[in-house]
């Protein structure tokens, strides 16, 4: 472990600091990303998946979230720019929420959906709309993976920016179908390709697929096996790809590889038993050192 002041000061430090970002840049060169995540008991996922972004050094941050909690939770993380979608009286997703999405499409450079999303019928039929809809990069994790999603995929543009998919074994096994086994590795390429998405099947390891090689990423263990761990990468990761101008494979395993080794570095430093999900992102930066 280096110590930090003497990491700063060294002059190859700082070479490498101005490598990451360069002096003639501002918040815009830096990504906007869009997270449309958070449902009435599960605000948290929103929270962490916001934080995720944010230490995963993305320049502007908005989070769509449903209701009118927002003004508690926006309070815990001041960076981000918080807004409301409006909820129908049965607490569903109102439709409109798409239109107050597209208008802040412009300037955005990725977009999260799903962690900590309440998917009913009606929520369901809007973040389908979003995801045929909407051009951008898009990150859909955690309730935001389903089958209606899946066919929604298929309606995008061919010209729309990339899918990533991260479902847990669990969700993975939903969006496959019930008759599909979820070990086979053929069956996981044709799956990518049909749909065309890299898809990061998280574990240990975890395996990422573009539908043309499959890679297995072995950072982390088992100090990520708690609440909210999948919601913090899929915040980074939507950060990484509205502001990495490399392949979209290439960035979805560096940001993989990255979170897995904030952990290791986690464990290595309190162990893997009593921490907290979020002790996680200060060793982000730690790991990137
Ligand atoms: P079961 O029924 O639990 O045995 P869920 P989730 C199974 C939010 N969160 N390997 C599971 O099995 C997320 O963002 C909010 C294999 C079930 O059958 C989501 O929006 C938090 N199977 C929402 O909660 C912190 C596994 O998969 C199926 C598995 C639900 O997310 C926590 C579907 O799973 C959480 O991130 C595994 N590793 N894990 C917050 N603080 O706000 C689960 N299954 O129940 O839809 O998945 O991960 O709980
Ligand atoms: P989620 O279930 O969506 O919260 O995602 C859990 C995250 O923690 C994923 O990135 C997993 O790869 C990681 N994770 C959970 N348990 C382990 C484990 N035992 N070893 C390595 N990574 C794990
Ligand atoms: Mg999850």
């Amino acid at each position: 472990e280096q110590d930090c002041t003497d990491f700063v000061s060294s002059p190859n430090a700082h070479r490498a600091i101005n490598r990451l970002r360069p002096s003639a840049s501002d918040k815009r060169t830096y990504g906007h990303g869009l997270i449309l995540a958070g449902s009435a008991h599960m605000p948290g996922a929103a929270i962490m998946a916001t934080q995720g972004a944010l230490h995963a050094g993305i320049g502007l941050a908005t989070v769509f979230t449903p209701g009118r909690f927002y003004h508690y939770i926006a309070g815990s993380v001041p960076e981000a720019m918080w807004c409301p979608v409006p909820l129908k009286v049965d607490g569903t997703l109102d439709p409109d929420a798409v239109r107050i999405i597209s208008q802040s499409t412009d300037k955005a450079t990725s977009l999260l959906i799903g962690p900590g999303l309440q998917m009913d019928r009606s929520t369901s039929f809007t973040v389908c709309r979003i995801v045929r809809e909407n051009p951008l990069p898009l990150v859909l994790d955690a309730s935001a993976l389903t089958q209606d999603v899946m066919a929604a995929i298929l309606g995008r543009s061919l010209e729309a920016g990339p899918v990533i998919l991260t479902p847990h074994p669990g969700e993975y096994a939903r969006i496959l179908g019930p008759k599909e086994d979820t070990t086979d590795p053929a069956i996981l390429m044709s799956f990518c390709r049909k749909y065309r998405v890299i898809l990061v099947l998280k574990g240990h390891p975890t395996t990422i697929c573009d539908g043309h090689k499959i890679i297995s990423v072995c950072t982390g263990g088992p100090v990520l096996a708690r609440g909210g761990s999948g919601d913090i990468l899929a915040g980074m990761l939507m950060a990484q790809l509205g502001q990495n101008h490399e392949s979209p494979l290439e960035t979805v395993i560096s940001t993989v590889t990255w979170h897995g080794a904030a952990g290791d570095s986690l464990a290595r430093q309190r162990g893997s038993v009593a921490v907290t999900t979020t002790d996680l992102l200060p060793h982000l930066s730690v790991a990137l050192r």
